[in-house]
């Protein structure tokens, strides 16, 4: 097969690059591992930046996120014995963020490239990549035992953090930056009304989130130990957990129910450097993995695309690759910018086992601080809604 961009990985990175390629000319092939059932049935991402909702309006994706998705002015921090406190994004930076799930941005992508007749080919078995420094890049597979290759110009590597394609890179040009939390999130999903906000729980027992994706779906986490197992947790001790993590009016407006979705997920902040190595780009978690509490990891995929989609399209279409030449440089700076946020956020809001008094103290005085200065609230509200691309 010929395509002009090979796109290895079919999650939000790939699919999003492969339709606005699509709307401006570029052809593509999406090399997916999983089943589109599979990819689906991840339960992930829920808060969208501004940018993320005004690049997905922009491209023809809002219809269904406008309709089914929630506006919200900001996310709140309930912290133990202190008075609620709301990152005012809307005051701060006048622009709404919204709830609206990954799963149905995937939904939405896959009937917008099904819709345009583009190509997305699941179950593609070993995917590798060739060439990658030449000017004729190819890519292999297997489907349904066949081999097949793909001959293209430029690939695109958004095959997330277990993927392929930053494989490819080899390790004398490459530089990571790592940092694992002695914790992780267990969330559930329950058909049920959510708590009104998004609303963060700091509390001596562990950290806890209530979150939503549509008026009759739930998105609820506790902090939980790394060696903790699913079978661990019933439904009735989750809530009850939660409530102990939560402040009595909390308590008294959450609606629970039974899980339709339990799952853990380790908490890590990872970099890798460059993002581009010859003819090969990569975009999403491919590249970098911030931890959820910031609600970063979706909405950087999705600037990632943003770059790699306009440098992609002026090199067909004028001929020109300033926009490639500094896509890696560009994506970075704000994937560092996210990657801080999420980490300082992650710091503030979690107790950690092993941490001093004098640390206990210093995230106490960094919250009171925050409750006291609007220049702090407001810093804070500007990052959480999203940095400009
Ligand atoms: P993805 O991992 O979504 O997609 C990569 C795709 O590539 C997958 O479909 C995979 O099957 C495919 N692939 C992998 N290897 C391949 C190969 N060799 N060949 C072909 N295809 C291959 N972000 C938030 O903002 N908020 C959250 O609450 C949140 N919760 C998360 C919970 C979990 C458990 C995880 C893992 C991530 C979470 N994230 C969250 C981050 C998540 O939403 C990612 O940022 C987002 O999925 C990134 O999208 P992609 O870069 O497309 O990567
Ligand atoms: C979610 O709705 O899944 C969610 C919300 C906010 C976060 C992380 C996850 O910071």
């Amino acid at each position: 097969m010929r395509t002009q961009v090979a796109i290895v990985g079919g999650g939000p990175a790939g699919l999003l690059l492969s339709h606005i390629l699509d709307r401006n000319g570029v052809d593509s092939i999406v090399l997916e591992r999983q089943t589109r059932a599979h990819v689906l049935e991840r339960i992930r991402a829920g808060v969208l930046e501004a940018g993320t909702v005004a690049l997905l309006r922009d491209v023809g994706l809002g219809e269904r996120m406008d309709r089914e998705g929630h506006p919200h002015d900001g996310s709140s921090i309930a912290w133990e014995n202190r008075p609620r406190f709301l990152i005012d994004t809307k005051k701060y930076t006048g622009k709404p963020m919204m709830a609206y799930g990954q799963t149905n941005i995937t939904e939405d992508l896959y009937a917008a490239r099904d819709a345009a007749g583009g190509q997305v080919i699941d179950e593609a078995a070993n995917v590798q990549l060739h060439d990658l420094t030449s000017t004729k890049p190819y890519v292999t597979f297997e489907k349904a035992g066949a081999a097949q290759r793909i001959d293209c110009d430029y690939v695109a590597g958004c095959d997330g953090s277990h993927g392929v394609s930053r494989a490819a890179i080899p390790a004398r040009l490459m530089k990571t930056f790592e940092k694992s939390y002695p914790f992780g999130w267990l969330g559930i999903m329950s058909e049920t009304p959510p708590y009104p906000e998004i609303c963060y729980c700091y509390h001596s027992r562990g950290f806890a989130l209530a979150s939503q994706r549509n008026p009759m779906l739930s998105r609820y986490y506790i902090q939980c130990d790394l060696d903790t197992r699913l079978e661990d947790w019933p439904d009735d001790r989750f809530w009850e957990e939660f409530k102990a993590r939560c402040p009595q009016d909390m308590v008294d407006a959450i609606v629970t129910g039974p899980s339709i979705e339990k799952s853990i997920a380790p908490l890590r902040s990872f970099v890798s450097e460059p993002m581009r190595y010859g003819r090969l780009f990569l975009a999403g978690d491919a590249a970098h993995i911030v931890p959820p509490t910031g609600a970063k990891g979706l909405n950087l995929a999705v600037s990632d695309v943003f770059y790699l989609s306009r440098a992609l399209t002026e090199a067909y279409r004028y001929n020109k690759t300033d926009y490639l030449d500094s896509y890696a440089d560009t994506a970075l700076r704000r994937v560092w910018g996210a990657a801080r946020m999420s980490w300082w956020l992650t710091m503030l809001l979690h107790r950690f086992p092993d941490e001093t008094p004098f640390e206990e103290r210093m995230r106490l005085n960094q919250f009171d601080y925050l409750l006291a200065s609007e220049h702090a609230q407001a810093s804070l509200a500007e990052q959480y809604v999203g940095l400009p691309y």
